[in-house]
């Protein structure tokens, strides 16, 4: 497996824990701007689906397998499942703010989704959230020497570019899609700007605000429960598992001047492929984060869905990069979690 940075430490751990942020934003209804889900309707319904995926290996309440189109490329949450099971790493799931709710247990944001970024704003409790979330991270077992954080959200990647874009970073940012939509991110986001009075990089002060105007509900939690979790166990590794949207997470940790020793990005090879992102750029040259990937090797599966990985569809998510990667420190090959990956689908397709 090809790594990239070995600044991270890659000790095994020995009390993991994934985490998996679930979220929805209306930002997803835009037609043709998300690919994290079969429609834009449909949208509504992947991070639900996921976390049942990651739970059980089955949907539950969610009507069909979250995909992309439109090769119908099945979704991440299996990898994160295979990856978890086979390493025998306990994991947990928040609820910031979905449409439905999941057949999975959960610990409860009591929030909304959030709202099309085009309006003046989007996310209006994210002080609240950032808040009850670092109460949340500071109770985390003591015992947890490595807190991996995962996320789902359609559409996350738009308000990742409009969050990133109001602290001043030209941050290209990923998609869900071998056909990243770009020029409609652009316009949304520049729309959104206008609608709240945003300019490049005016809330580099106030990362809260950025969110509150132009984020997602899923970025206050995993924010707020990453600070309060390195306040209580500051010598313990995190890892934001994801690209691009975690990139612009890091980037409000870091302007609200949290101390972002031991902090991490992984993710997996497709994001750092990307020629439509900045994903290496943004992360070691911009943001001075660590970062690090893993190549699934999907390009080998038996299964077509999944060699359209290596085609760009859908890359990442529900923190499937940094899963293979915890699972490896674990000592599970990432061959093992593609033929979990495969079994799991033939299961589907039996069905
Ligand atoms: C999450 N579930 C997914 C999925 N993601 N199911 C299928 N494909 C994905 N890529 P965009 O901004 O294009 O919607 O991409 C962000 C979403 O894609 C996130 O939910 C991320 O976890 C991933």
């Amino acid at each position: 497996m090809e790594t990239s940075d070995s600044s991270i430490n890659v000790s095994k751990p020995n009390n993991p824990l994934f985490l998996c942020v679930l979220s929805n934003t209306k930002t997803s209804h835009i037609e043709k701007i998300s690919g994290a889900g079969k429609t834009a309707e449909l949208t509504d319904y992947t991070p639900v689906g996921d976390a049942e995926i990651v739970e059980t290996g089955d949907i539950i309440t969610a009507p069909i397998l979250p995909m992309t189109p439109p090769y119908d490329t099945p979704t991440p949450s299996l990898t994160t499942r295979a990856a978890l099971k086979l390493a025998d790493i306990p994991h947990m799931f928040i609820n910031s703010g979905l449409n439905f709710t999941p057949e999975v247990p959960f610990v409860d944001m009591k929030t909304s989704p959030g709202e099309d970024i085009r309006e003046p704003v989007t996310v209006p409790d994210a002080k609240d959230i950032f808040e009850r979330a670092y109460k949340i991270g500071k109770k985390i077992q003591t015992k947890t020497d490595f807190l991996m954080i995962g996320e789902s959200i359609a559409g996350g990647t738009t308000t990742a570019m409009a969050v990133l874009n109001a602290l001043g970073y030209d941050g290209n940012v990923s998609s869900s899609s071998s056909l990243n939509p770009v020029e409609l991110k652009t316009e949304v986001v520049k729309e959104g700007m206008d609608a709240s009075g945003v300019t490049f990089g005016s809330l580099r002060d106030n990362p809260i605000h950025a969110i509150k105007t132009l984020g997602d509900p899923m970025m206050p939690t995993v924010a707020g429960v990453v600070t309060g979790f390195k306040e209580s166990n500051n010598a313990s590794r995190v890892v934001l598992a994801g690209g691009t949207q975690m990139a612009a997470i890091f980037s409000v940790i870091k302007h609200l001047g949290y101390n972002t020793d031991n902090i991490s990005i992984v993710t997996t090879q497709y994001v750092v492929n990307d020629k439509t992102a900045n994903f290496e750029k943004l992360t070691t040259e911009m943001l001075g984060v660590p970062m690090d990937f893993v190549d699934p090797e999907y390009g080998k599966s038996s299964h077509p869905g999944l060699r359209r990985y290596e085609a760009g569809d859908v890359k990442e998510g529900v923190g499937a990069g940094g899963a293979i990667y915890l699972a490896r420190l674990m000592g599970i090959p990432v061959d093992d979690v593609r033929k979990e990956v495969e079994r799991m689908l033939e299961i589907f397709a039996s069905k």
